[in-house]
């Protein structure tokens, strides 16, 4: 019915949220929906902030900040922030995870982007927006923020599938997760970005292979993550954690490098999920959404154990 959620198959944005909207109806002690920005097409972006309450201390309780669908083609992504959402407010064995630490969770932000791979482009990457004077549809979310933008491994022509957009921070979309982290800064200890595929958790720098001073820090606490992944897999994942430019390749203006140089989030992570079977690597099957948000579940456990004990 209206507000169920599944992970048997993939939903619909309109489910998706009405998923996130029910789950803030029925817990309202605990969770709560806000209206983070508007697509370029003019739909709601929402985030579900969960928290058992107020800090009994002066300071305030530490958050995790988790998105998920900046690239729209990358399905498994929001069913595995779905699930986070639901085994953290409907699963009362769970209740311990957000005792000492609230949560934020924005588990679809490309909505024109998804909605477009599942009517007419299963491969679409970008998002929707033409800009003035270009070409082609579609810039590329995770080249748009603001921190060393169009510095390498990003595009300015408007029919690339890395367009970095005409502007930093042209995009509604990206502006909506800019404008929700900036004021919750000092709070956020961790950032999440969920993409695939790849089986990778990756942390900055990703414009340009260099590291962060707390490098040994991010490889550490990746690691615990992949573990506790690797260690309940039951479709044998095996990840590595890496420096993103270095592992993979440079790219400027990924939410990630934002989240650090700008935001000042210390622990920040892409993290790439598995992929389908070849060559289906995007279109993941249904069949394998529950698995893989059962072991990322675990994965994001192993990090909330570093920022409650940090
Ligand atoms: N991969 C990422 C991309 O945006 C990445 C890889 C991660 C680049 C972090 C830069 C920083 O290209 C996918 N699959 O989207
Ligand atoms: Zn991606």
């Amino acid at each position: 019915g209206l507000g169920d959620v599944t992970f048997n198959s993939f939903m619909y944005y309109s489910e998706q949220m009405a998923y996130v909207r029910r789950v803030a109806e029925d817990y309202p002690d605990k969770a709560s929906v806000e209206t983070i920005g508007q697509s370029y097409e003019g739909t709601d972006i929402l985030l579900l902030k969960i928290s058992s309450g107020p800090s009994e201390t002066s300071t305030p309780k530490p958050m995790i900040f988790i998105d998920a669908g900046i690239h729209c083609r990358e399905w498994i992504a929001p069913p595995v922030a779905l699930y986070i959402i639901q085994q953290l407010v409907e699963n009362t064995t769970n209740a311990a995870l957000i005792e000492n630490v609230d949560w934020a969770i924005a588990p679809n932000v490309n909505p024109d982007g998804y909605s477009y791979t599942q009517t007419t482009n299963r491969l679409w990457r970008k998002n929707r927006r033409l800009a003035e004077g270009d070409a082609c549809y579609g810039i590329d979310l995770n080249r748009n923020f603001g921190y060393m933008w169009m510095f390498d491994g990003a595009s300015n022509y408007s029919c690339d599938q890395t367009y970095a957009g005409p502007s930093s921070f042209s995009e509604p979309e990206s502006r909506a997760i800019r404008d929700w982290i900036l004021p919750n800064k000092d709070n956020i200890k961790l950032y999440l970005t969920f993409h695939s595929y790849g089986e990778m958790i990756l942390y900055p720098w990703g414009y340009a292979p260099i590291y962060t001073e707390n490098a040994d820090d991010l490889q550490r606490v990746g690691e615990l993550a992949a573990e506790a992944i690797e260690s309940s897999s039951t479709i044998n994942s095996n990840y590595t954690v890496a420096n993103s430019a270095i592992f993979l390749y440079p790219a400027a203006g990924a939410s990630d490098d934002w989240a650090v140089g700008e935001a000042e989030i210390k622990l920040s992570y892409t993290v790439e999920l598995p992929n389908g079977d070849a060559p289906y690597y995007f279109m993941i099957p249904a069949r394998q959404i529950l698995p893989v948000v059962q072991e990322t579940f675990q994965g994001v456990q192993a990090f909330h154990k570093y920022i409650e004990e940090e």
